[in-house]
């Protein structure tokens, strides 16, 4: 392929993905450990492009051991992984993959309040354990149509959620960093404002150094005891410690959770506490939504080779910068 050389696989990425890139462009993936040195000795100067995920990102490091990247391509609408501040000012672009995921995380979110408020994967466990005929009746739960709903986070998936959640009868309000402009929805000045004022908060931010620890111990704690966690964005939004001490303690009435601090690890004491929901990151992971996912991440790459251009980029790839840096 006239391709070859130039593009690299950074991190593990989805297998069909990974053989469309073997396939199309013949392109390596980077290698761990002590086969790193030498791979990018050999290779480093030809890349210009690097197909990567949420779960590894390219690091100002490895920018600056690839003299010609000018993309970093995302399989994923995240991108907290990747040191977006250097890419930037070194003019390499950075594109994800938003609005095609945005349903399914969406769909998962309303999937999690409803599990969360109505204990139904406690109910199954209940059921399974043999439980029912013994004990009789299942503990009485919380409804969900008519709750009062936060949605931190008001971008294009705590939209979908809201949107959603409007048809269950919800009230909605939201916190984000700027006052949507026309939303129906009533604004909270501050995560904790949010939280003191809703049945359960749902975490929709993006990742990365501005949301670190936005829902904090007070944010949490405001939220009390009747009321429910759900954060389909990063585990980095929440103080994950603080979540498990509330949460522990009956502080909290419930949390379901699809993101953690130190993914694939689940902190112990959750396992334990039947109020709580855990998924394993999966809220986009349906056959459709990662092919479309897929189908963007090689849109913005085969479109960059070309033009040099991104078709959903985050950051703009500049080549007069990067030539200079
Ligand atoms: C993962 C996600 O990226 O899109 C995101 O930001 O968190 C997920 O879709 C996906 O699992 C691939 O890493």
């Amino acid at each position: 392929s006239s391709f070859t050389g130039k593009v690299l696989r950074v991190g593990p990425l989805k297998p069909s993905l990974e053989q469309a890139l073997s396939d199309g462009y013949d392109a390596p993936q980077l290698p761990d450990g002590d086969d790193r040195a030498a791979f990018l000795a050999d290779k480093a100067a030809g890349v210009t492009a690097v197909v990567t995920s949420g779960r590894t990102g390219v690091d100002a490091e490895l920018m600056a051991q690839l003299p010609n990247l000018g993309a970093i391509v995302h399989f994923g609408v995240g991108y907290d992984t990747t040191d977006v501040d250097r890419a930037a000012e070194l003019g390499i672009g950075v594109s994800n993959t938003p609005d095609v995921l945005t349903d399914c995380v969406a769909d998962t979110a309303v999937g999690l309040v409803l599990d969360t408020m109505r204990g139904f994967a406690a109910a199954d466990r209940f059921v399974r354990a043999g439980r029912w005929p013994v004990e009789g009746n299942f503990p009485l739960m919380r409804q969900v149509s008519g709750a009062k709903v936060g949605i931190l986070g008001l971008g294009r998936i705590g939209s979908a959620i809201a949107r959603r959640l409007t048809g269950f009868g919800c009230e909605i309000a939201y916190h984000n960093r700027r006052v949507v402009a026309d939303s129906e929805y009533r604004y909270a000045s501050s995560p904790a404002e949010l939280a003191a004022s809703v049945d359960v908060l749902i975490v929709a931010a993006a990742g990365g150094a501005a949301t670190r620890h936005l829902v904090d111990r007070d944010t949490l704690e405001a939220l009390g005891p009747n009321g429910f966690l759900i954060n389909v964005a990063r585990g980095s939004v929440v103080d994950e410690d603080a979540l498990v001490d509330l949460l522990t303690a009956g502080r909290l009435a419930g949390a379901g959770l699809d993101v953690f601090a130190h993914e694939p690890n689940v902190p112990g004491p959750l396992l334990a506490l039947d109020n709580v929901v855990l998924l394993p990151h999966l809220a986009s992971g349906t056959e459709e939504t990662r092919a479309a996912m897929q189908d963007l991440t090689l849109q913005n790459l085969s479109t960059y080779l070309r033009t040099g251009d991104l078709v959903t980029p985050v950051v703009a790839p500049d080549p007069n910068l990067r030539k200079e840096s």
